[in-house]
C-alpha cells in the first residue's frame, strides 16, 4: 500500500470511531495536515449527522466549510467530544511530536478542548524515541534569536524556517538533531522560555487513542 492509502485507511477507521457518537449538536475538533485532510474528506458524507466542527487551522476550515460543513469558533462552543488530527511521529505513549504544518498552537488549544483526542497516522510516524522529526517551537518574532540561543543551551540545533508565518502572525523554529528522552519535561521546560508561543510536543496532553496505518490493516493503539 502507498503511504497515501495508509492515510486513507486510518482515516476512514476515524470515521468508524466517532460515528456512533454523533448527534446533531455535536461539535467536532479537526486538524490540520495532509491525513486530517483525507479524513475531512470522509467526513463529509456524514455532514447531516452532526452540527459542525473548530478547525485548527484556516486552511482546514476552508477545506470544511468546501464540503459544506459548518465552523465554529472555539470561543463560542466550549469543549469537544473528540479532536482528530494526525502526526509527525508518535510513541508508545501516544506522545507526539506535531507541527510540521505550522498548526501546532491551534492545534494543541483544540486538543485541549477536547474530551477524546483521537491522532491517525500511516505507520511512518511510529517512532521508539521523539526527535528525528525536527521539532517545531512557535516564537514571538521579536524573541526569535532568544529563543534560538536558549534551545541551543538545551542542545538542539535550531534552524528559522523562512518564509513561514503561523495563523496568529508568529513564525518558527525547527529544533534538529533534538532527541527527546523525557518528552513530558521537556514540553513543559520548552514552554518555560520567554517568547515561546508554544512547542510541538504533544505530551502532557497527548492522544487517547491511535489509529496507525499499517500494511496488516490499522492497529489500535490506547
Ligand atoms: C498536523 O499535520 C501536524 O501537526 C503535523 O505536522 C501534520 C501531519 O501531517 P500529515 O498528516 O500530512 O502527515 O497533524
Amino acid at each position: 500500500m502507498t503511504q497515501d492509502e495508509l492515510k486513507a485507511a486510518v482515516a476512514a477507521a476515524a470515521i468508524d470511531e466517532i460515528r456512533p457518537h454523533l448527534h446533531r449538536d455535536t461539535i467536532l475538533g479537526i486538524g490540520t495536515g495532509s491525513t486530517a485532510n483525507l479524513f475531512i474528506d470522509q467526513l463529509a458524507r456524514l455532514r447531516d449527522d452532526f452540527a459542525g466542527a473548530v478547525a485548527s487551522s484556516e486552511a482546514s476550515a476552508e477545506r470544511l466549510k468546501g464540503h459544506g460543513i459548518e465552523v465554529f469558533e472555539l470561543n463560542s462552543t466550549g469543549s469537544v467530544p473528540f479532536y482528530i488530527d494526525g502526526a509527525d511521529e508518535v510513541n508508545a505513549h501516544l506522545h507526539m511530536i506535531k507541527g510540521g504544518g505550522a498548526a501546532l498552537t491551534r492545534e494543541k488549544i483544540v486538543a485541549a478542548c477536547a474530551e477524546r483526542f483521537i491522532c491517525i497516522a500511516d505507520a511512518s510516524k511510529r517512532v521508539t524515541t521523539l526527535g528525528e522529526f525536527p521539532l517545531p517551537v512557535e516564537v514571538i518574532p521579536m524573541a526569535r534569536s532568544y529563543v534560538a540561543r536558549e534551545l541551543v543551551k538545551l542542545g538542539a540545533d535550531p534552524v528559522y524556517r523562512e518564509g513561514v508565518i503561523t495563523d496568529n502572525g508568529n513564525q518558527i523554529i525547527d529544533c534538529y538533531d533534538f532527541m527527546i528522552e523525557d518528552p513530558v519535561a521537556m514540553e513543559a521546560r520548552l514552554n518555560a522560555i520567554v517568547g515561546v508561543v508554544t512547542n510541538g510536543l504533544f505530551a502532557a496532553r497527548g492522544a487517547d487513542v491511535l489509529l496507525l496505518g499499517t500494511e496488516a490493516g490499522v492497529e489500535r493503539l490506547i
